[in-house]
């Protein structure tokens, strides 16, 4: 092939990405709960040895690319697009006018909204630090979140807090240090029962989200299970306005499998929202896009899902490549990751009525016929021949997310 031109790159990719095929339309992709982070479309491809590869862009055209996608919601962080100085001011107010204004004009919901509390360098010691000034200015910072995303129609509220931990041992006094971030919890819990009362509205979920490393060396909560302990401690003052935002891959960077960790957050009744992206088992925060990674775990998520009858928010918290450009994010990487998340979806929807998987799963539920009283190795004898349905029900999942289960084939005999 000679070489292509740059004039004819984008030519080239729409045409490849249109050959691919299994697009959804924007209605369709629209009826599922996705929602688009404004900084994951404006990442732009920076790290700790990453010079960023894209240019900036801001909310305006990021809402109106999620609206021709058919991205129906949109989450913020403050400072993504109100400056760190502005928060709290009339110029804050003025941004979040406007940021409505797109958001009616395209037809989007801002569904969550979370607080910047580890990039700023006023968060160097987190923001349960041991001074209380910086605490007070965190309590400001998560209760100013919860007013604007009352204005902004939100509700959910999500909470990383990444830089809750040390870098040196000895320093950070743990037990403290919780009851702190738990005080700055209670403020924004409580400012947002008064917004709520005064605006009418039910007051938000208010979501923790735990990643198990990056940015400090040591975490105070690093997995959900983790917060699902500081949950419950009795810190918080109103508990039953706090759950989770498990993030797909921050449970399989600490070697969990993710799936178990989501069903930990259902029986405790507190998945509230789910961040969905895809990555490596113990490696760092890659967030890579739903289903690129790990397409076979990611159907046995969903299966356990819509099993729960989970109705909240898929919010696509990934990282477009480096090597996508400004455009790409929004030929190919927006939209292939919303479609593969919606095949997934109703792959796990044909999963959950296959026959063979009900009729296997029915068999192992109904156990083998056994004697009263039969011993050990009577018990083991009887289902003997029945548990090999455990590895035939990863056969048929695997025909299922292949499309074998429809009668495709590879080879005609
Ligand atoms: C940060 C983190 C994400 C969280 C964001 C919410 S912040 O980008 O790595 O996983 O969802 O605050
Ligand atoms: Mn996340
Ligand atoms: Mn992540």
């Amino acid at each position: 092939m000679d070489p292509i031109q740059e004039n004819q790159q984008t030519a080239l990719v729409s045409r490849l990405m249109k050959a691919c095929g299994g697009a959804y339309t924007p209605e369709t992709r629209r009826k599922y709960y996705i929602s688009g982070p404004q900084w994951a479309a404006a990442y732009q491809g920076q790290a700790l040895f990453h010079a960023p590869t894209r240019p900036p862009i801001g909310f305006e055209e990021i809402i109106r690319k999620f609206a021709e996608i058919g991205v129906g919601y949109w989450t913020t962080h403050d400072t993504d697009v109100i400056p760190t100085e502005a928060l709290g001011t009339a110029r804050q107010w003025e941004i979040v006018d406007r940021i409505g204004k797109a958001l009616g004009e395209h037809g989007l919901k801002c569904s969550m909204v979370t607080t910047e509390t580890f990039f700023h360098a006023v968060w160097a010691a987190g923001p349960a630090a041991e001074s209380p000034a910086i605490r007070e200015y965190a309590k400001f910072r998560v209760s100013n979140t919860v007013e604007i995303g009352h204005t902004l129609g939100a509700s959910f509220a999500v909470y990383w807090p990444g830089s809750l931990g040390y870098y040196v041992q000895g320093v950070v006094e743990e037990t403290e240090a919780l009851g702190w971030y738990a005080d700055a919890l209670n403020a924004a819990c409580e400012r947002d029962i008064e917004v709520a009362r005064s605006k009418n509205r039910p007051t938000l979920k208010h979501c923790l989200e735990a990643k198990p490393f990056e940015p400090q060396a040591e975490i105070l909560l690093p997995t959900s299970d983790a917060m699902l302990a500081f949950i419950a401690s009795g810190l918080l003052k109103h508990p039953e306005m706090v759950g989770l935002n498990p993030e797909y891959l921050h449970e399989l960077m600490w070697g969990a499998a993710p799936r178990a960790a989501l069903a930990r957050a259902l029986i405790a009744k507190k998945l509230f929202h789910f961040d969905i992206n895809d990555g490596y088992r113990l490696k760092h925060d890659v967030d890579i896009g739903i289903g690129l990674v790990n397409p076979l775990d990611w159907l046995n998520v969903l299966v356990l899902l819509r099993s729960h009858n989970y109705t909240g928010p898929f919010n696509l918290d990934y990282k477009p490549p480096r090597t996508t450009s400004q455009w790409g994010v929004f030929e190919v990487s927006f939209p292939s990751a919303v479609d593969r998340f919606i095949t997934l979806w109703e792959m796990a929807g044909e999963v959950s009525c296959d026959p063979i998987i009900q009729e296997a799963t029915e068999a192992l539920k109904a156990g083998a016929a056994v004697q009263e009283g039969a011993d050990a190795e009577e018990l083991t004898r009887a289902h003997r021949e029945l548990l090999t349905l455990h590895e035939l029900i990863a056969h048929r999942l695997f025909q299922i997310l292949i499309g074998q289960h429809r009668g495709r084939v590879f080879i005609h005999a």
